[in-house]
C-alpha cells in the first residue's frame, strides 16, 4: 500500500472530482523545469501524480510558456527575479519553499531553497490537489519548524522489531541488511511526503549482531540504503553501542577518555563518511536498561557524547544522546523517585555538551505513558541541544490493536509553556533551538512501522506516523485539521465518513486513557508486553507498581514536599502541580496521593472518579465501534474489514481494563460504586 500517495484510490476521488479535474486540466498544459534541477525523482513525482490522479499526461519540458506548472530552484538564473523577489528569495532556507498563483502567466509556481526545499514544495503541492483546494488562491511560504525530523527504529538485526506491532523490520533479516529497491523507495517517498528529513534504522538497544553494522561488514549495504534515501533529502544515522571498542574493536576498555577508544571511533567513523559522505551521526542509549556507558568508567554523560561528537564534527555530524537514564540512584532506596533522574543526572551537565551533541530527551519523565507531564529538562538546560523523543508505536498506547490517535497529545507536549524566562517558552521552540539560540536541534519519534502490507498494523494507526510527520513539520498544525488531511487523503474524501473517522481518531486517545490508566497514574500494565492490564505489575520497579495503592490512599506525592520531582520545573509549574487546586486533574495521581475519597472538582470522590472513567469509556469505545461500521460504503471493504477486526479486539481489552482495575480499587478500598455497576 502506498497510504496516502496512492494517487488512484477512487475512494478519494468522490464528489466533485470530476469537475475538479476538468478545471486542472484546461488551467494546466505543461510542467516548466528548471535546468537547474538535478534530481529526477522530483518531477517524476509530480509527473505520476497528474498521470494517477487524473489519468491524463502533461508534458514536461524546460520551456516557460503560460498554463505551466512552474518548478524551480529559488537561486537559479530561471526563476531570476521573475516572480520571486530578491528579498523572498533570501528568506528561503535549503528546504523552505514558495507556492503562488501567478495570475498574469496563468500558472502555478513551486520553487524550493534548494532541491529539498523543491522536494517538499511538490508534496504539499500534492497534498493540496488531494484536498481539492482552489489553487487560484495559493501563495504560501513554508519553512520546517524543526532541522531535524527524526524517525527512530527499534528494530534489530534478527528481523524482530522491539514494540514493533506491525511486522517484522524494513531493513533487516537473519543478520543481514536487506535492501529492497520498491520497498525502500516507498518509505523514503512517503517519509518526504510529510518532511521526515532523517532515519535511524537499528534499536537503541544495540545487541547480538548489532554493534558489528559500523564496521566494515554492513558498509556496503549501507551505503546503499543511504542512497536511496539521499534522493528524498533523508539522511541516515545509526545506533550504536557505547561498548563497540570492546565488542567489535578488541580492546580492553571502552572509557571515553582514553586515546586508544578515541581514536578507534575516529577511524570507524571516518570509514562510514568514506562510503556515505552525508551520514547523519549516531543515537546511543547508554547507561539504561542493561546499556553499557560512560558511568562503567566513572566518567560523565558528557565524557561519553563529547567523545563521539568530537569523532563526527569533522564529518558534520551529530551526536544524539539520550536522556532515558533512570538507575542512577540507589535501587535499594525506595524513597527515590524515577520521575526525576533525567533531570538529576543531566541538568548539572548544561553548558558541557559540544555543539554537535544533542540530547533526546523522552516527552515525559517516565516512559510513554498515555498521560504524563512534560519532561522538566525541557526550558531548563539553556546550553545544550535538545531533540524531544516521542512515541509512534503504540507500546503503551494499544499495541496498534486499539484505536489511539496521539495527535492530541503530541499537540499538548509541543504546546507546553516551559516558563523559562517567564511566558511563551514552548516546547516547540525549545527543541528547535530558537528561544536559546542553539545551532541545533529537533523531534524524533520512535517508528511504529513494519513489513505489513498496510505498514502499521491498524490502518488507522497510519495517522499517528502521518501526524507526527506533520507536526514536526509545523507543530502549530491542528490535531484533527491533520487527521482530516490524511482520511481524505488515504480512506474516503466523503464528507460524512471524513468527519466521522476524525472524530473517532480525534477522541480515541481520551477514550483509551480513561478505560485504562486515568488521573496521571500509568502503568498498571502487564508487565514484559505492556498490553492488557495487570494492576500489581511492573519489571522496572522492585518495589512493585508506581501507584502505590493501599486501602486508603493511590498515588504518588511527587509535590516540592514529596519526592521533589515537582521542583525542577520553573517556579510557575512547580506552584501549579504543588497545589491540589490548581493541578491539572488529568495529572492529580502523579503528583499527589490522594485518598479514595477525596473530593474531585466535579463533586464526586476520587474512586467514583475512577470508576465513572472506566465504566463511561468503555461505553465510548462501543459507541465509536458502532460509528466504524457505518463506514461499511464509504471505504474499501478490506480496510474496512480489517479495521472491524481491530476493533472487536479492542472491545475485549477495553473491558478487561474496566473490570480489572475496577475490581482492584473496590477489592483495595471496600468502596463500592454508587450507580451500582458490576464490580468483581
Ligand atoms: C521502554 C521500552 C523498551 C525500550 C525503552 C527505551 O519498554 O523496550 O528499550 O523504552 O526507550 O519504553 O529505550
Amino acid at each position: 500500500s502506498l497510504c496516502w500517495l496512492d494517487y488512484d484510490n477512487s475512494y478519494c476521488k468522490t464528489k466533485g472530482y470530476a469537475a475538479f479535474k476538468d478545471q486542472f486540466v484546461r488551467d494546466f498544459r505543461h510542467i516548466s523545469v528548471d535546468p537547474a534541477v538535478t534530481n529526477p525523482i522530483l518531477i517524476k513525482e509530480l509527473s505520476q501524480f497528474i498521470t494517477e490522479y487524473f489519468h491524463v499526461t502533461i508534458p514536461a519540458s524546460e520551456q516557460e510558456d503560460e498554463h505551466a506548472i512552474i518548478c524551480g530552484i529559488a537561486t537559479s538564473s530561471f526563476l531570476a527575479n521573475k516572480y520571486v523577489t530578491q528579498d523572498e528569495i533570501r528568506q528561503l532556507g535549503s528546504e523552505s519553499f514558495i507556492i503562488k498563483y501567478i495570475e498574469e502567466k496563468k500558472s502555478i509556481l513551486l520553487v524550493g531553497g534548494s532541491e529539498s526545499g523543491l522536494l517538499y514544495s511538490l508534496f504539499t503541492f500534492i497534498a493540496m490537489i488531494q484536498k481539492r483546494i482552489d489553487y487560484k488562491k495559493i501563495n504560501i511560504h513554508e519553512s520546517p519548524s524543526n532541522p531535524l525530523r527524526l524517525l527512530n527504529h527499534w528494530d534489530n538485526l534478527d528481523g524482530s522489531v522491539e514494540r514493533g506491532y506491525a511486522g517484522a523490520s524494513l531493513f533487516f533479516k537473519n543478520n543481514q541488511i536487506m535492501i529492497d529497491h520498491e520497498r525502500h523507495h516507498d518509505y523514503a517517498r512517503l517519509l518526504a511526503s510529510i518532511g521526515i528529513n532523517g532515519t535511524v534504522i537499528n534499536n537503541v538497544n544495540v545487541k547480538e549482531k548489532a554493534p558489528y553494522l559500523i564496521t566494515n561488514e554492513y558498509l556496503n549495504e549501507l551505503a546503499e540504503l543511504a542512497s536511496i534515501l539521499r534522493a528524498y533529502n533523508i539522511r541516515l544515522f545509526l545506533s550504536v553501542n557505547f561498548m563497540s571498542p570492546v565488542i567489535v574493536g578488541g580492546l580492553d576498555t571502552a572509557d571515553p577518555l582514553d586515546t586508544k577508544v578515541q581514536s578507534w571511533w575516529q577511524e570507524r567513523v571516518s570509514c562510514i563518511y568514506d562510503m556515505i559522505p552525508d551520514f547523519g551521526g549516531f543515537l546511543v542509549k547508554a547507561d539504561s536498561e542493561y546499556n553499557p556507558g560512560p558511568h562503567t568508567y566513572g566518567r560523565s554523560q558528557a565524557d561519553g557524547a563529547n567523545m563521539l561528537g568530537r569523532a563526527l564534527k569533522p564529518y558534520k555530524g551529530v551526536l544524539i544522546w539520550r536522556a532515558f537514564v533512570y538507575k542512577l540512584q540507589d535501587w535499594r532506596e525506595p524513597s527515590i523517585d524515577r520521575a526525576r533522574a533525567a533531570y538529576d543526572i543531566f541538568f548539572p551537565l548544561d553548558g558541557q555538551f559540544e555543539d554537535n551533541v544533542i540530547l533526546q530527551i523522552k516527552n515525559g519523565p517516565m516512559d510513554f505513558q498515555v498521560r504524563e507531564p512534560v519532561s522538566p529538562l525541557f526550558g531548563k538546560m539553556e546550553w545544550t541541544n535538545q531533540i524531544l523523543e516521542l512515541q509512534v508505536t503504540q507500546e503503551y498506547t494499544g499495541h496498534q490493536i486499539d484505536l489511539c490517535y496521539l495527535g492530541p497529545q503530541w499537540k499538548e507536549i509541543v504546546g507546553f509553556d516551559t516558563h523559562a524566562k517567564g511566558t511563551q517558552a514552548y516546547v516547540s521552540s525549545i527543541i528547535n533551538g530558537s528561544f536559546y539560540n542553539r545551532p541545533i536541534g529537533g523531534i524524533a519519534a520512535v517508528s511504529n512501522l513494519g513489513d505489513d502490507y498496510n505498514w502499521t498494523g491498524h490502518w488507522l494507526a497510519q495517522a499517528n506516523w502521518y501526524a507526527y510527520g506533520r507536526l514536526a513539520w509545523d507543530p502549530n498544525l491542528a490535531s484533527a485539521d491533520i487527521a482530516e488531511e490524511w482520511v481524505r487523503r488515504t480512506m474516503s474524501d466523503d464528507q460524512d465518513a471524513t468527519h466521522s473517522i476524525v472524530d473517532m481518531l480525534e477522541k480515541s486517545w481520551s477514550i483509551y486513557e480513561r478505560y485504562t490508566t486515568p488521573f496521571g497514574l500509568g502503568w498498571m500494565v502487564t508487565p514484559g508486553t505492556h498490553y492488557g492490564p495487570s494492576p500489581e505489575g511492573y519489571e522496572y520497579s522492585i518495589w512493585g507498581t508506581y501507584h502505590r495503592a493501599n486501602h486508603k490512599e493511590i498515588g504518588v506525592d511527587r509535590t516540592s514536599s514529596g519526592t521533589g520531582f515537582s521542583a525542577q520545573y520553573h517556579d510557575y509549574w512547580t506552584k501549579q502541580y504543588d497545589n491540589l487546586d490548581s493541578c491539572p486533574e488529568n495529572l492529580v495521581l502523579f503528583f499527589h496521593r490522594l485518598a479514595y475519597t477525596y473530593p474531585m472538582k466535579n463533586g464526586k470522590t476520587l474512586i467514583q472518579n475512577i470508576y465513572d472513567a472506566h465504566f463511561q469509556a468503555y461505553e465510548e469505545m462501543r459507541a465509536m465501534q458502532r460509528q466504524w461500521s457505518d463506514m461499511r460504503l464509504k471505504i474499501d471493504p478490506k480496510i474496512f474489514a480489517e479495521v472491524e477486526e481491530r476493533f472487536t479486539r479492542q472491545e475485549e481489552n477495553a473491558r478487561q481494563w474496566r473490570d480489572v482495575i475496577n475490581s482492584f480499587f473496590y477489592r483495595k478500598s471496600g468502596i463500592g460504586d454508587e450507580q451500582g455497576r458490576q464490580l468483581y
